[in-house]
């Protein structure tokens, strides 16, 4: 379901719509926090360090006045609306979450509190935040594991690629068994657009050990059956995928019905980050290159393109041209779009 409304949001995006009536047509469709007629938080995951701050996008549909009450005094909340009367009604209310320096590491909740404007109704609802040394690192690419035989080619998803070091990833293959006995077997690491995995004379894929049905496969994997590492895919020396064969189709001793793991190594691996610490696409600052991000692209560049006062800051659109071609518009948004598709199916 979620899927279908990001690829028909994605598809509109595609087309070139990018005025703010077709943002709100998509938002209430994501894991997003959202104050629709029924009022419901959705936090997701929302991250901030001591001492940094992030921006939340509520999206209100009721008029009325809103209230945040934070658990722990070392939040503070900046709803954009304290600069106007009231909140925007029917339109994004972006708030900003001060965490203070020194505030305990962990979760904790913001009570809303929404008093609707005409009937006096209260609603309250939460949203977590969860307060870290080191905001989580983004995924640039995933790991696969690939079966192929002349007549198809299958790829399972397994753990996503985040930074150098030791993956210890298994894949479940019960349903996968006729296609194995045929196929080659192959640990494939594949980029996420726009992301490179890397440099290519810097990039480097190791397996280490596999196991087979839970059991070790004792065999020299630096020899048979691993055949070869290879590297493709690649433009401008960058690597968007590598692959690595686990074992021929007529390899011998080298079976599985239900699971597949692999333990591997990876270094040299491009960082989603720019200079100043900021993720590639991620314009709100919470860790996350999601479709809140895309929507603050859109908003900046209908802004923008009816000759409005820009509302990003140079730090906020550095991250917001996730492509890198100097310009912050719909193509950004759509590849931020893309992207959060890859890494949430
Ligand atoms: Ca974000
Ligand atoms: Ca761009």
């Amino acid at each position: 379901m979620k899927n279908t409304k990001l690829l028909s949001a994605f598809l509109s995006l595609s087309m070139g719509v990018t005025s703010l009536p077709y943002i709100s047509s998509y938002a209430n469709a994501f894991d997003i926090p959202v104050i629709p007629g029924s009022f419901s938080v959705k936090s997701g995951d929302i991250e901030v360090v001591p001492g940094g701050s992030v921006d939340v996008v509520l999206w209100v549909s009721q008029i009325g006045t809103m209230t945040f009450i934070p658990d722990d005094p070392s939040i503070t909340v900046e709803p954009d609306y304290m600069k106007e009367p009231q909140l925007k009604n029917n339109d994004y209310n972006t708030i900003t979450i001060r965490c203070a320096e020194g505030a305990a590491v962990g979760k904790t909740n913001i009570t809303v509190r929404h008093t609707n404007y005409l009937s006096g109704a209260v609603k309250e609802d939460t949203i977590e935040i969860n307060v870290v040394e080191q905001k989580s690192v983004t995924a640039i690419g995933a790991s696969y594991l690939a079966l192929k035989t002349n007549s198809y080619y299958r790829q399972i998803k397994g753990d996503c690629i985040t930074a150098d070091g030791r993956y210890d990833v298994t894949w479940d293959i019960s349903g996968y068994t006729d296609y194995i006995s045929a196929a080659d077997i192959s640990l494939l690491v594949d980029n996420y657009e726009p992301f490179d995995l890397g440099v290519k004379d810097k990039f480097g894929m190791a397996v280490e050990e596999i196991w087979l049905d839970g059991v070790k496969y004792e065999g020299d994997i630096a020899e048979a059956p691993v055949y070869r590492a290879s590297d493709y895919g690649s433009h401008n020396g960058n690597i968007l995928n590598s692959e690595v064969l686990l074992r021929k189709g007529d390899t011998a001793g080298f079976s599985a019905a239900e699971s597949v793991r692999v333990v591997f190594t990876l270094n040299g691996l491009a960082s989603p980050l720019l200079e100043n610490g900021a993720i590639r696409g991620d314009v709100n600052s919470d860790n996350r290159v999601d479709s809140v991000d895309a929507s603050k692209v859109l908003a900046h560049y209908a802004l923008v393109s009816t000759d409005q006062e820009d509302e990003l800051s140079a730090e906020q659109l550095a991250a917001a041209d996730i492509d890198m071609d100097g310009e912050v518009n719909a193509n950004d948004a759509s590849k931020i779009l893309a992207y959060y598709s890859n890494v949430s199916t």
